[in-house]
């Protein structure tokens, strides 16, 4: 039975914190450094689960490490609480989602209470408060006044269940990432952020993050933009007098081109078709309607057959005047690129499987078999693609290229691209994977878009000083989805006056993707109750960049991407002097059940609040963070509760024995402890610093037992080096088990609160490790020298010499009678025989 329960320990420090404001972090006349330590925020749903209890441990230890480290350490939270979740519960109910968000959102601020977390809890944000979302809306306004924000009707993805249009990052494999439904292309007239005037900046930037941000991160990101180096190509259409443009990465491969393929659904097919036959027109018409109908990823993936239709129109090849058939070809995707493409089958596998459905020409033009080529030491005639069905891929030199032959590829890219910049027919190019980001959506819950659509159909922004454009009460309106947002419903709402021109006008019933709330949240926490700006850029030349940012790698791209894109805007608008939102970023692994993910559709979730009542909040925090390497999942099995429960228990009872006064002098205390004491010392900065969180936890293990022993079988608890000790890992195990680390320093003798106490340093004598060369005898002569620590007890020194194999030799075949042991220095065997 324990004196004071786990319960009693964490409500005591709980309330004391509270009371005192304990972490809330320095104002301006704060001259210590800063660090901004933050966990990506939570979106409110339900309960605080296992998955919560991982992600925002992390961020904690390291921001209570940093206050030992003398810094004005600032470790906020806040709640990403627009959003569909909140809408269907309280569609299902018949409900206003203000009540499932507010509700969930004091769920989940009690529970990180429980859970000790050192917040600065007058920082907190929501961002369905209308004084954040105004501040989305200004940031909309910002983006339009400089070209950033538009408006364009196109084919967008669209989610039938959740019956709203979706950004390109939010379609998985061509499915919903939120749902898992099937996205269809609709057309509809839909508001942009144009993120991809950024996209070489947001590329070039990643190289800076390497080492600092996870490799597998940066990849992501860059796989995302998807830069391509090439040419774009001008081609005379027989028939038209505009020249038509095609991206290509192998201008070398000009002379291999056999026929030109454009995109059915891009408005060149439908011109072209039309100035053909009736029945290339009926044929096409016809194909359009069934490429319609397919996702992007069927029409590019590799594995299916290839469809087209000839339009009958012909493409002259600008380096040898050649005709080229055009045919329009779904392969072929309209918003990459110019939409249209020079296809070589020879080279291109997917031109090459098209080339050999519709029995069209192949033509080799790079010889991939020479020294150095992709098919280095091959025969050629054997490769050819027209009948392997293999396309030449890769390194090569030209042939049948007229005076290129001869050249390496990258050579004959130059020089193709110098030659046609010189004739005017072509010139170097670059092209993105990324898109614009769509950020209208025809829900309820989120920012409301401040533009006001005019009858004469212009469409003007809301005054700045008119905002915030709230949300109308969801009394009368059905939320249910339908294809259009329910706001458009909100009759009183819609209808409004321009305020410039006094003239009706009618409100943008769309709301923003909830991802714009979340791509500036970090700087709202700077000033988080300031109705004069989004964020102070003083106080953000104070605090920000973060210099700390956990969260899971789901947020690789989307996220992360948009982040770093309002913050270069910020920097382009002189708010801000820094490019780069995150300094370091650490992805956290998952808590797994049986392997699988725990997630509330499979029904294995654990729920935070269970486990706090039964074990209490330092022991999961100490179990979780001793489970295993942070980036790696942790199978919840393996996760001893019961373990961390006794290691608190015994480190608080060090706490109890401890009996030399506050202030003892521990030069005198025990070296081997001290030892210990002071070689952790020095370690930890490391092992926090590189979120070694597990191993930190197996040192403060073992330093307690050192104390133990000390107590135990050594010097006792009078001596300073245990009270030495135990004040080390109070002020150490505060970063993981806050509420035992405060007892602990309580029942050390000391005022509270162990979270300011400055970090001591290591005393560099009792780092190296002493060490002495011990003489063995037999008989009184030396047989043997062993090099020993210092501080080895008489025991092991034994142990040791008659370890030794030139010792052994000398013993055998004798008998021992007498061994006498003087640690360190000798150890001398008496022998008959
Ligand atoms: C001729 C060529 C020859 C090509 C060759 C490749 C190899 P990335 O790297 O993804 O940028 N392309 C261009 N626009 C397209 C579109 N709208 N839909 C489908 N494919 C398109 O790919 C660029 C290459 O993809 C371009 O280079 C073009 O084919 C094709 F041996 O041009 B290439």
């Amino acid at each position: 039975a324990e004196p004071l329960s786990a319960h009693a320990i964490q409500d005591k420090w709980q309330q004391y914190w509270a009371q005192n404001d304990t972490f809330r972090a320095g104002g301006d006349e704060d001259e210590r450094p800063r660090k901004y330590i933050l966990g990506m925020f939570p979106y409110p749903s339900g309960d605080l689960h296992m998955g919560h209890a991982i992600n925002y441990l992390y961020p904690d230890i390291v921001a209570r490490y940093w206050r030992h480290r003398g810094q004005n350490v600032l470790n906020p939270i806040g709640w990403d609480s627009f959003g569909l979740p909140a809408e269907n519960a309280a569609i299902k109910r018949g409900a206003d989602p203000r009540e499932w968000t507010y509700k969930n959102i004091e769920q989940h601020k009690a529970g990180f209470r429980g859970y000790g977390m050192s917040y600065d809890w007058t920082r907190v944000l929501h961002t369905s408060d209308p004084e954040y979302y105004r501040w989305n809306q200004w940031l909309f306004l910002k983006l339009y006044e400089r070209g950033l924000a538009y408006r364009k009707k196109s084919a967008v993805n669209w989610c039938p269940n959740d019956q709203t249009v979706l950004a390109n990052e939010q379609v998985v494999e061509g499915r919903c990432e939120r749902c898992g439904a099937e996205v269809v292309k609709k057309k509809l007239t839909q508001w942009y952020f144009k993120i991809t005037d950024y996209a070489d900046r947001l590329l070039d930037d990643l190289d800076a993050l390497e080492g600092h941000w996870p490799h597998k991160v940066l990849q992501m990101q860059r796989n995302w933009i998807g830069r391509s180096h090439g040419a774009d190509v001008d081609f005379r259409i027989e028939g038209r007098d505009e020249p038509v443009t095609v991206f290509s990465t192998r201008p070398d491969t000009l002379h291999g081109a056999t026929f030109f393929v454009v995109a059915p659904d891009a408005d060149l097919a439908a011109e072209l078709a039309a100035g053909s036959s009736a029945e290339v027109r009926m044929r096409f018409q016809d194909y359009l309607e069934k490429t319609q109908k397919e996702s992007d990823i069927e029409r590019q993936s590799t594995d299916r057959p290839k469809t087209g239709v000839f339009l009958e129109r012909y493409a002259i090849n600008p380096v040898n005047g050649e005709r080229l058939p055009i045919w329009a070809a779904d392969y072929v995707l309209a918003d990459y690129g110019h939409g249209a493409v020079m296809a070589v089958p020879a080279h291109d596998q997917r031109d090459l499987d098209f080339a050999r459905a519709f029995d069209l020409p192949v033509k080799i033009v790079v010889d991939t078999t020479v020294a150095g080529g992709a098919n280095e030491g091959g025969d050629l005639a054997e490769l050819d693609p027209a009948t392997t069905g293999t396309a030449l891929v890769g390194n090569g030199v030209m042939t049948g290229s007229g005076d290129l032959d001869g050249l390496e590829k990258a050579d004959a890219i130059a020089r193709t691209i110098e030659r046609m910049e010189q004739a005017g027919t072509g010139r170097a190019a670059k092209n993105y994977r990324l898109r614009d980001w769509l950020i209208s959506r025809q829900r309820f819950w989120g920012t409301p878009i401040p533009m006001l659509h005019l009858q004469d159909e212009t469409v003007v922004p809301v005054p700045e000083d008119r905002l915030p454009v709230k949300l109308p009460s969801v009394e009368g309106l059905d939320l249910k989805p339908k294809g259009s947002s329910p706001l458009g419903a909100a009759a009183e709402w819609v209808r409004t006056i321009d305020p410039a021109t006094g003239e009706p006008a009618l409100r943008d019933p769309d709301t923003m993707d909830t991802f714009v709330d979340s791509s500036w949240y970090f700087l709202r926490f700077l000033s988080p109750n300031s109705d004069q700006f989004a964020f102070d850029p003083a106080e953000a030349k104070r605090w920000a960049p973060v210099d700390g940012y956990f969260g899971g790698i789901e947020h690789a791209i989307l996220h992360l991407l948009y982040s770093r894109f309002i913050t270069k805007v910020f920097f382009d608008m002189g708010l801000i002097d820094f490019q780069e939102p995150f300094s370091n970023l650490v992805n956290q692994g998952m808590v797994l059940m049986d392997g699988s993910k725990m997630s509330k559709s499979k029904g294995n979730l654990v729920e935070l609040s269970d486990l706090l009542a039964q074990y209490g909040a330092d022991s999961l925090r100490l179990a979780l963070a001793f489970a295993g390497p942070v980036e790696d999942d942790k199978e919840w099995n393996g996760v001893s509760l019961s373990g961390a429960h006794k290691f608190l228990a015994r480190v608080l009872r060090v706490g109890d024995e401890t009996s030399s006064p506050v202030g003892a002098d521990a030069a005198t205390g025990d070296v081997t402890l001290r030892r210990i004491t002071h070689r952790l010392l020095a370690d930890a900065p490391g092992l926090v610093e590189q979120t070694k969180f597990n191993v930190l936890v197996a040192r403060l293990m073992e330093l307690v037992n050192g104390i133990r022993k000390t107590i135990d079988t050594g010097a006792g608890a009078g001596d300073p080096a245990v009270r030495e000790a135990a004040e080390t890992v109070a002020m150490m195990i505060e970063t993981i088990a806050p509420h035992t680390g405060e007892e602990l320093w309580a029942r050390l003798g000391h005022e509270p609160s162990v979270s300011a106490v400055p970090w001591p340093d290591a005393d560099p004598a009792l780092l190296v490790d002493d060490t002495v060369t011990t003489a063995v005898q037999v008989n009184g002569k030396v047989r043997a020298t062993l090099d020993v620590p210092a501080d080895i007890s008489d025991a092991d020194l034994e142990a040791a010499a008659r370890a030794d194999e030139k010792v052994q030799r000398a013993l055998e075949g004798k008998e021992i009678v007498r061994v006498i042991v003087r640690a360190p220095k000798i150890v001398n065997f008496a022998v008959k025989g």
